[in-house]
């Protein structure tokens, strides 16, 4: 590969990335995150993101998530503050629905976080790309990650629109002002080979250097961080001239609900103030550290579960560098 366009992964400078949490902090201090997603049969994706949030050490989480997904939020992650899908104006095309939202009743407008994180198992319905909408225009101020179905969305747009998916999102992520043209992106989008192909329109190329060449394009156009998931995983950045590669994780990964988890806790990196980049690299890294530290536990990836990454995770912080 060439020497200028990868950064291969530096244990050291990674380390030195983790943000401090300060003695005397207390749960406003520590980043508020706030996980948008889980319709009906997928409040796990929800829940997943919102306890690898709360295990990267956030410290408050609010789970915004469909009606009948609130008991599963409330039992399988009792930390975090769920709240229902505002019922929303369902006569607007989803398309359009950036334009024309009509929010009724919703989380209480006083309710501040300082990242949010959108899309594990947010589904592919009209109302769910309306909460999408809902979600990033409210919330244009503060850092954000897309996930999943928030990325299906806008390739949706996209096509519908017969526009780039780039263009989706640069329109979605930036506010009147253009808050989000200067300096870093505080946007990280995390598709995994299948949504990154969705975005882009067109089979995911097999060569390394073509892969990180149209990440690093795409990131461009859309003004967004994009790490793509995979076996490494590479982030690319606006303005980064570099694509940084993640060489860790384990098989242990290959399931359901894993990549829920690392959007939980980049949501977290985001929220205690990371620039976008850094945040998708040091969540990536620790993300596979914690699959290699469980899988190393356990002596074999057979018999792993979320579970065990997730136990995982307080060794992994406490001894990364
Ligand atoms: P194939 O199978 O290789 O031919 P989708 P999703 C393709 C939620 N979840 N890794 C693949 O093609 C998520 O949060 C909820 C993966 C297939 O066509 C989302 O909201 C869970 N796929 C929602 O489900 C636990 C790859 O992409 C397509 C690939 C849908 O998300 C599970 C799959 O992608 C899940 O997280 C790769 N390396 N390469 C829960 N417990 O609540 C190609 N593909 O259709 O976006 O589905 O990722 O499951
Ligand atoms: P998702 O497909 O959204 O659930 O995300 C899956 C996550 O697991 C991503 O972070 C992938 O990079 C990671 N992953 C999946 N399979 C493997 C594997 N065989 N080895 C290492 N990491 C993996
Ligand atoms: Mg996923």
């Amino acid at each position: 590969a060439d020497p200028d366009t990868w950064c291969w992964y530096d244990a050291t400078a990674v380390a030195a990335q983790v943000p401090a949490i300060a003695w005397d902090a207390h749960k406003g201090r520590r980043g508020r995150v706030l996980v948008a997603g889980g319709e009906m049969g997928m409040a796990g994706a929800a829940v997943y993101a919102a306890r690898a949030a709360l295990l990267a050490g956030a410290g408050v989480v609010h789970a915004l998530v469909d009606t009948q997904s609130v008991p599963a939020v409330q039992a399988l992650c009792a930390a975090a503050l769920a709240h229902r899908w505002p019922a929303l104006d369902n006569t607007s095309p989803h398309t359009s629905a950036a334009h024309a939202l009509t929010p009724v009743g919703t989380m209480r407008p006083d309710i501040a976080v300082d990242a949010v994180a959108v899309g594990p198992g947010l589904g592919r319905s009209r109302r769910a790309g309306q909460l999408l909408q809902h979600v990033v225009a409210r919330h244009r101020t503060v850092p954000m990650v897309l996930d999943a179905d928030a990325l299906w969305h806008a390739a949706d747009a996209a096509q519908t629109l017969g526009i780039d998916a780039a263009t989706v999102l640069s329109h979605w992520t930036r506010d009147m002002m253009g808050a989000r043209a200067q300096g870093d992106a505080a946007v990280v989008c995390t598709p995994h080979p299948g949504e990154f192909a969705r975005l882009t329109g067109a089979p995911l190329p097999t060569s390394w250097q073509a892969r990180a060449d149209l990440l690093q394009q795409f990131a461009t156009r859309a003004g967004v961080t994009m790490l793509l998931k995979g076996t490494p995983t590479l982030v690319a950045s606006p303005g980064v001239s570099h694509v940084s590669v993640v060489p860790h994780g384990t098989a242990l990964l290959a399931t359901g609900g894993s990549g829920d988890c690392l959007t939980g806790m980049i949501g977290t990196l985001l929220a205690q103030g990371l620039p976008a980049h850094e945040a998708a690299v040091v969540g990536a890294t620790v993300h596979g550290r914690a699959a290699e530290l469980a899988t190393a536990r356990a002596g074999a990836v057979r018999g792993t579960t979320l579970e065990d990454l997730l136990g995982a995770l307080p060794e992994v912080w406490h001894t990364i560098g």
